[in-house]
């Protein structure tokens, strides 16, 4: 049976883990169900967003398997991260705008799997963390990288060497999360956000601008700004400035997608 499952709304999709007597954790199975979804949706022209949550009040996902890590050699741990990094990778690197919908823990794997998404909302009763350190093992899924680019080096190493469980208060207080709300109030607000991102923007635009913020992580700075001059002088050679633009002049709302 299946341990996710993909509902396709108007123009985004969510995708649910479900295995809540697991905590939703992460085993085989599930990283290649949550990669082929992802693979089937970047080839969903009507598809632009994916919103990822877990199933139940109590979990987004509790993190890898640890019962099915417990036995593993070098060679099988390599094979379980690199197959953790090519799903989250797929997340990251797809013209998907993502955004995690945190329902209770998120820890480990969890986190990691919450960390390639592009924002993150979580519930009140959210607790993230990567408690790794303390199974003797270390983050394995991104979350080394992926945490100290989002919350600072010295941020990610105290969540990493404590195995501190962060409440959502203090997760939005280090840009952890984009947004706190009661747990009855994550998907609307997350379907909201999603409503408004898929709604009346430049879908080209929005494709641009998040793949220079994403790129230009990974370059140095006056590359990265160079790049953002290219960028914005190429998509005066579109269509979408002259809709934009035109509409703002005849106080008009804009329509891009001609629908
Ligand atoms: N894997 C497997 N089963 C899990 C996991 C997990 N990560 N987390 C919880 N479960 C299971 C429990 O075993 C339990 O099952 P059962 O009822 O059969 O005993 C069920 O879920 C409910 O859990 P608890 O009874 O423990 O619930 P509590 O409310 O008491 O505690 C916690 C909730 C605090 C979330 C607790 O379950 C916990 O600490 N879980 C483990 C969290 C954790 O350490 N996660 C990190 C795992 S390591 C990891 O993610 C590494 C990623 C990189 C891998 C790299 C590859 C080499």
């Amino acid at each position: 049976m299946a341990l996710t499952s993909l509902d396709k709304k108007n123009q985004y999709a969510l995708l649910t883990i479900n295995r809540p007597e697991a905590l939703n954790a992460l085993n085989e199975d599930i990283l290649s169900e949550i990669h082929e979804h992802v693979e089937s949706l970047n080839s969903d022209k009507d598809i632009r967003g994916l919103i990822i949550t877990g199933t139940g009040e109590k979990a987004f996902c509790a993190g890898a398997d640890i019962g099915q890590m417990a036995s593993f050699n070098p060679e099988q741990a390599e094979a379980f991260a690199r197959k953790g990094h090519k799903t989250m990778n797929a997340i990251s690197g797809s013209d998907l705008i993502t955004i995690a919908a945190i329902n209770g823990f998120a820890l480990g794997g969890g986190l990691e799997l919450a960390l390639s998404c592009d924002m993150r909302i979580a519930s009140e009763n959210a607790r993230m963390g990567l408690p790794e350190t303390g199974l003797g093992i270390i983050p394995g899924f991104g979350g080394t990288q992926r945490l100290s680019r989002l919350v600072g080096p010295a941020l990610a190493l105290e969540i990493i060497l404590t195995g501190t469980q962060v409440k959502s208060d203090r997760a939005l207080q280090i840009g952890l999360v984009n947004q706190v709300v009661e747990l009855a109030e994550l998907l609307p607000t997350a379907e909201k956000m999603m409503g408004i991102i898929t709604g009346k923007k430049g879908p080209e635009a929005q494709k641009i601008a998040r793949w220079l913020v994403h790129s230009g992580l990974e370059q140095p700075l006056s590359a990265a700004l160079e790049r953002e001059i290219n960028e914005f002088s190429q998509i005066f050679s579109r269509k979408e400035p002259g809709i934009g633009l035109t509409a703002f002049k005849e106080k008009k709302e804009p329509n891009f997608t001609g629908e």
